[in-house]
Order: C-alpha cells, then structure tokens, then sequence
C-alpha cells in the first residue's frame, strides 16, 4: 500500500525507465527522456555542441544548479553522449506526481499549526522558493511572484501560475497575510513560485531540476534564502551528493545548498523510514516530519483532528515517515500536518493534510530564523540553529507525545519553534 489516504499528499515515483532497443531498420527512432550532466563549466557553449554532434535538441538546461540538460533521447543518441568526453553521466529520467488532495472543512483565521509553532506574526525579511505545482499569482493573501515555468513543452519564461493548488497551499502556510482566512507561520513573506509539477500534480526530475536551477542562479539577486519541496518518493539516497548514486537530483540540491540556499523537504508519507526516501534522505536538507495538533496547543488534550481519522492530538502522524538512522535524524524536525488549513487557488482556503504540510511550517521557521539574524545564512549552520530551537522548546510541557523517546525506533525529531 503506497498511500494510506488520499488526502495525504504523496508524491510516486516510476521506477527508472530501461533501456528500449532499436528496431533493426530506424525511420522514427524511440527515445527516452534523459538527464546529462556535463564536465565543462560553460554549459550552454557544450550543449549547442553536442546539439550538433549528436543530432538532439535539448529541452531543459541546467547552467546552475548542476550543469547539463535534459532532452528526448534515442538509445544511439544515449551510448553516443555517454562515450563523449564532454559528458559526466547520463541518467533516465523519472515521473513525480502528487495525489490529488480532498477538501475538508474550514477553519478559523489562525490555523492550529500556526499557533502550535509560535508563528503568524510577522514576515520573514529574506524570501523563499516554493517548488511546487506554482502558486496562484493572483491570490489576494500572498506576496507572491512568478518564477519559473518548468512544465515540459512550456515556454520558461510563461507565469508559474498553480493549476493544482498544492503549491498555494503550502505557499499560504509560509505566508498568508491576515484576511485571506489562513494566516501563515511568517505572514507577507516574498513569495516565488517555481512550477515543475503540472495541473495533475504530475511532474519529472528534470523539471524539479530545471526549478531548483533556477533558485540557484537568482537566489541572491532576489534574496531568496530557502526553498521548500513538499514532494519526494521512495528511492535510495546516498551520503555524497549523487557521486556513488548517480543521483542528478541529490546533486542539484548539493549545488544548491553550496550557493547560499536551505532547502526544507517534506519527509513522505509512507509510514516507512525516510531512509528510502529522496530527497528527505540527503544530508543537507531540512527534512520535515507530520505530527497532529486540532487546538493549537502542546498538552495533547485537544480533540481528536477533525478532517482524518485515526490521529489524535499532540502525537506523530501516523502516514508520516520517520527517522531510525542518527545520521537521518541530525537533520530532521517535526512539524503539524495534519488538518492543515491554507490558501487554495481562486482566493478560499482548504484544509488537507501530509507531510508536504509539515514543510512549509518549517521553510517559515528558517526563513524567519535567518531574517532575525540568530541563524546564519550558511544552510548547515541555519539548519542547525533551527533544530536546537526546536530541542529547546521540546520540554515536557511544550513537546508532543513520544518526541522524548529514545527507545523508540521511529524517531520524528523536535517539534520546530518560530518564537523566541
Ligand atoms: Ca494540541
């Protein structure tokens, strides 16, 4: 069983594609889409070259995050690029999609995970990225601007409008303003959308990389400091930024993360240990786990949550997955995901649940940590100040239940905490 509800918002991945064999007579060859990263340092000179010596034309290219390309490849056009001394690695490239959230009832004007997390008072100073299936660009509760259009076959420089509601959802969570029915964790927080997952919520890791290169190159033009990807899937990571994996994803984000950039990643909603899971498993990133909260208040006394059955107050959700590794725990928090009310496209707001809920309490956390000078800008010192935060808040009276277990095998992390 992959999803345990649909209203947890999960993304799949297809299990790499194999290698399709030519007919033996070629009019019309099949291709793959396929990642290539390359070794020269001027990306855009070597790819209109190997354009040209290969017979291809390339789909995306990736002139920060990592440098390379994506393109529709024959099995001739692959074996070629993989013997061209320009060319590092090739991979296939890989489906992400989410699962379609449902709507559940409407909340007040603070949501309870707001509250919980000490948030909803004042904007982050630095801006943050969310690389999503966009934002709605006209919601009236969200500073927010377009960014990048990463959608195969759409022009990049078309608006990262949200024709899903994902992203301006976990967009809301960061930072509505007061009025728009679901005040966020920092309320009028800069905004960027950056679109790589399309209006069924389906996308590729080419476009995810094809966003995050984006951030990478216009992060310090326009002060954005984090990202949040409220996506993933079950696939094994590795320790060293792609080297050993040949993981062109965990490579970006490195690159990424060199430039200036804290990426805070949804942790995935399988119950399983996030060891599986990319990119919650990679070692510089923020990666978030859901707990439940209905009142907005430690003490584990509320209600039961209203909008999913079988959670209960002040308790780690149970679709969420979990730490066992103390290498993955030295980089994970919790956060409320469930029965998260936000903005939703066309101006309302609706409350769904997942840990691409949790997140984006987090990516505010951060984006406030860094404005209020306590943490700095440097991702892995940034990271490392909002987790002791999160320690230090966790004491018996504030914490939730089981967060101080060190018996147990499945560890959630400290519950994060934007107040002083
Ligand atoms: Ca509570």
């Amino acid at each position: 069983m992959r999803v345990r509800v649909a209203a947890v918002v999960v993304a799949v991945l297809a299990a790499a594609g194999s290698v399709v064999v030519a007919p033996a007579v070629v009019r019309a060859e099949a291709t793959t889409s396929t990642i290539v990263t390359l070794r020269s340092s001027d990306a855009l000179r070597a790819i209109a070259a190997l354009e040209r010596a290969h017979g291809f034309r390339a789909e995306h290219r990736y002139t920060s995050g990592l440098r390379g390309f994506s393109a529709r490849l024959s099995v001739r056009q692959r074996e070629a690029l993989r013997s061209d001394p320009r060319v590092s690695s090739v991979h296939d490239d890989r489906d992400v999609r989410l699962v379609t959230p449902i709507a559940a009832a409407r909340r007040g004007d603070v949501p309870t995970g707001v509250r919980r997390v000490g948030g909803g008072s004042v904007a982050a100073s630095v801006a943050v990225a969310v690389i999503d299936t966009g934002i709605d660009l006209r919601h009236p509760a969200l500073d927010v601007s377009s960014g990048a259009n990463c959608i195969a076959g759409k022009r990049r420089t078309s608006a990262a409008q949200d024709d899903h509601g994902h992203g301006t959802q976990v967009a809301g969570t960061i930072g509505a303003k007061a009025g728009g029915g679901a005040v966020g964790v920092a309320p009028g927080t800069k905004l960027y959308a950056v679109k790589v997952l399309d209006a069924r919520g389906s996308g590729t890791v080419a476009q995810v990389i094809c966003g995050i290169d984006w951030v990478t190159a216009n992060a310090k033009r326009l002060g954005i400091a984090v990202a949040n990807l409220s996506f993933g899937a079950l696939a094994p990571g590795d320790r060293d930024c792609g080297v050993t994996s040949g993981d062109p994803l965990h490579e970006a984000i490195c690159r990424s993360t060199e430039a200036g950039v804290t990426y805070v990643v949804a942790a995935g909603n399988d119950a399983a240990d996030l060891a599986s899971a990319v990119p919650a498993s990679y070692p510089e990133v923020l990666t978030v786990t859901a707990v439940s909260d209905s009142d907005g208040r430690p003490g584990g006394d509320g209600q039961a949550p209203s909008c999913m059955p079988g959670e209960r107050d002040d308790a780690p959700a149970t679709f969420s997955n979990y730490a066992t590794r103390v290498a993955d725990l030295s980089h994970v928090v919790a956060a409320p995901g469930v029965c998260i009310t936000s903005t939703w496209p066309g101006g309302g707001t609706k409350t769904i649940s997942g840990t691409s809920m949790a997140a984006p309490h987090a990516t505010a956390v951060v984006a406030l940590c860094i404005s209020s000078g306590r943490c700095p800008r440097e991702p892995e010192s940034a990271i490392r100040t909002v987790m002791a935060d999160a320690e230090r808040h966790a004491t018996d009276t504030n914490g939730y239940d089981g967060d101080h277990d060190m018996r147990s095998e499945r560890r959630y992390g400290s519950l994060v905490w934007a107040g002083k």
